[in-house]
């Protein structure tokens, strides 16, 4: 055993002879089936691109396929990619047999290391084929209920803004001074603050800060937990990170710190306890529950002010708007108060929104994934039982025939209202998935990072410390993340905003019913 695992020439070995044969087992491509992607090395040479290419593989693949959707035969796993907005739609309307919750509750169970009792109450009824019970079924519609929004996530909101004008009062400097810092760093640890602790009320797990390092540390690894080649090995350091997180969860649960958090934190723990799961098993799936909650936003708000920072002139247009949309008063003493309404911002500063989308669409990199129940045809393409679609927002965000010729280039104006006629239809914005399992954040999402950016603009002149505004590469972006993470971090130096020195700011929302909508969903009826 040892000896087979620490010798790299058997192990190679030993993963070619298991493909083939895997390969040879399951049968060659049935010309039914969506057209063969081209490889240059048989059998292994989808997994040398995507390692090499990670999730720009699939562009490269689609731009060398014409089909809207193409075959991808992988060791172990044939997968069918999807390229076009059209078939997306298709796939999405077959919910029970293209199914999410299957593959969800997979990747749930080894991600949080769940025990074997929860596993079996999770595989339970998983895709709702036998009605609406169990565990999968009922904590997608609690989450999604206390998502949804109206008083409820008014709440979650509230707290998170107030928590975020806190930092950005910590972060400002007096008058005169200036302060260096690591941008990404800083707006993780700001966002990760204000978000868990809108989420988990004052008895918040993620309070103490070596717990939220310890999340941070597990998300990093998450990779080697999924790969599970010996995770006890491979995997130890994000293991125990992730123990950590999980025993602080406990101690949240034991004291009654969710009775305090939120109707997403007590709707999620609800329909944990009353599936009968055990209290370990509730915190364990708590830490895979935090990525949903926390990867995406932090570098969706990095992107948005890097990219509009480094633009004089769209910052200066930015800025317009959103000080036409600040009330300013002055007491009897002479101290100057500013107040930012984000209504107000999501009805005056379309600019800012527009900027804020074409970020999501230019930097987002999620791919949606159903898995075959059942042998299906979509539109004339035979889909085989087994078999795992992956529709990646890229390709569709990367398509020059749906967004014309400027598509890799970052254009603000693109998502202006005036500027419909030159972009593609809402169905092919997937920064935020779609179907079933559109993302139930959205809003919260939108509210936060329109903040952070906002007061941002508003109050801060910020500017790289190296002088030009070097954008980080983004390579190493982890595979349950849907925003590109940047590889390195920008140094920059922060200020008061020149005229505004010593002026207290406060942020107001009040009510979220008045949503912006960014994905068509929004327009219908939402559930
Ligand atoms: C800019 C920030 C965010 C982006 C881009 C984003 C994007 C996504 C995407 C692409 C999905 C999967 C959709 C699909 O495959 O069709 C998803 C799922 C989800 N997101 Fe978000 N998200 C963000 C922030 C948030 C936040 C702040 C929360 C919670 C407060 C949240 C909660 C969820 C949940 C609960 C799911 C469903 C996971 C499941 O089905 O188990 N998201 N999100
Ligand atoms: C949970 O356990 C209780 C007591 O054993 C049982 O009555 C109930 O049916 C169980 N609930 C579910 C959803 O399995
Ligand atoms: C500063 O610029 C250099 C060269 O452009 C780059 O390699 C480095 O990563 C930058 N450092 C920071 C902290 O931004
Ligand atoms: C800061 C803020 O204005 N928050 C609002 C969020 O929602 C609650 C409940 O509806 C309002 O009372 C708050 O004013």
């Amino acid at each position: 055993m040892g000896y087979i695992v620490t010798d790299p020439t058997v192990l190679a070995a030993t993963v070619v002879v298991v493909s083939v044969v895997y390969f040879i087992l399951r049968g060659g491509h049935d010309p039914r089936e969506p057209p063969l992607a081209p490889s240059s090395i048989p059998i292994i040479g989808h997994v040398v691109g995507l390692s090499r290419r990670g999730f720009n593989y699939y562009v490269d693949l689609s731009e060398r396929t014409d089909a809207p959707i193409f075959t991808m035969s992988l060791p172990g796993q044939k997968m069918y990619v999807v390229t076009k907005p059209e078939l997306v739609q298709v796939i999405q309307k077959q919910h029970k047999t293209l199914a999410f919750p299957p593959i969800e509750a997979k990747f749930a169970s080894t991600v949080c290391g769940a025990s074997l009792e929860a596993k079996a109450i999770l595989a339970k009824n998983v895709n709702g084929d036998e009605g609406d019970f169990g565990l999968s079924m009922d904590s997608y519609a609690a989450m999604r209920a206390a998502l949804k929004p109206g008083p409820e996530l008014d709440d979650m909101n509230s707290s998170m803004l107030l928590e975020i004008v806190e930092a950005l009062d910590k972060l400002e400097p007096p008058k005169g001074e200036s302060r260096n810092l690591g941008m990404y760093g800083w707006l993780r640890g700001a966002i990760t603050t204000a978000t868990t602790r809108s989420v988990y009320g004052p008895m918040n797990p993620y309070n103490d800060k070596s717990v939220a390092d310890a999340f941070w540390e597990f998300e990093a690894g998450l990779m080697s937990i999924l790969v599970g080649v010996l995770p006890a090995i491979t995997a130890r350091k994000a293991i125990a990170a992730r123990t950590k997180v999980s025993k602080a969860f406990e101690e949240y649960y034991n004291k009654g710190g969710v009775k305090l958090g939120s109707a997403y934190a007590k709707n999620r723990y609800q329909s944990e306890a009353d599936n009968n799961l055990s209290l370990e098993d509730i915190a364990r799936f708590e830490v895979g529950g935090s990525i949903a909650v926390l990867v995406n936003t932090a570098p969706a708000a990095f992107w948005t002010i890097v990219l509009i920072y480094s633009q004089s002139d769209l910052l200066s247009d930015i800025r317009k708007e959103v000080d036409a949309c600040t009330e300013t008063t002055t007491d009897d003493k002479g101290s100057v108060t500013k107040a930012l309404n984000i209504n107000t911002l999501k009805e005056a500063c379309p600019l800012l929104l527009s900027a804020y989308q074409e970020v999501l669409r230019y930097c987002s990199m999620g791919t949606s994934v159903r898995e075959v129940m059942e042998d299906i045809y979509v539109g004339s393409f035979l889909l085989k039982k087994g078999a795992m679609v992956q529709m990646p927002s890229r390709v569709i965000h990367q398509d020059a025939s749906l967004w014309g010729a400027s598509v890799k280039d970052f254009n603000p104006r693109r998502f202006l209202r005036e500027e419909k006629k030159n972009r593609p239809g809402d169905a092919c914005f997937r920064a935020f998935g779609g179907g079933k399992t559109l993302c139930p954040g959205r809003h919260f999402a939108t509210n936060e990072i329109l903040a952070v950016v906002a007061v941002f603009i508003a109050r801060l002149d910020i500017s790289p410390a190296n002088g030009s505004w070097d954008l980080p590469t983004t390579h190493n972006t982890n595979i349950a993340a849907t925003v590109m993470e940047p590889d390195n971090d920008i140094k920059i130096q922060v200020q008061a905003r020149h005229g505004y020195e010593g002026v207290q700011w406060v942020v107001n929302l009040h009510h979220s019913e008045k949503i912006f909508a960014l994905v068509t969903e929004d327009h219908i009826d939402e559930e």
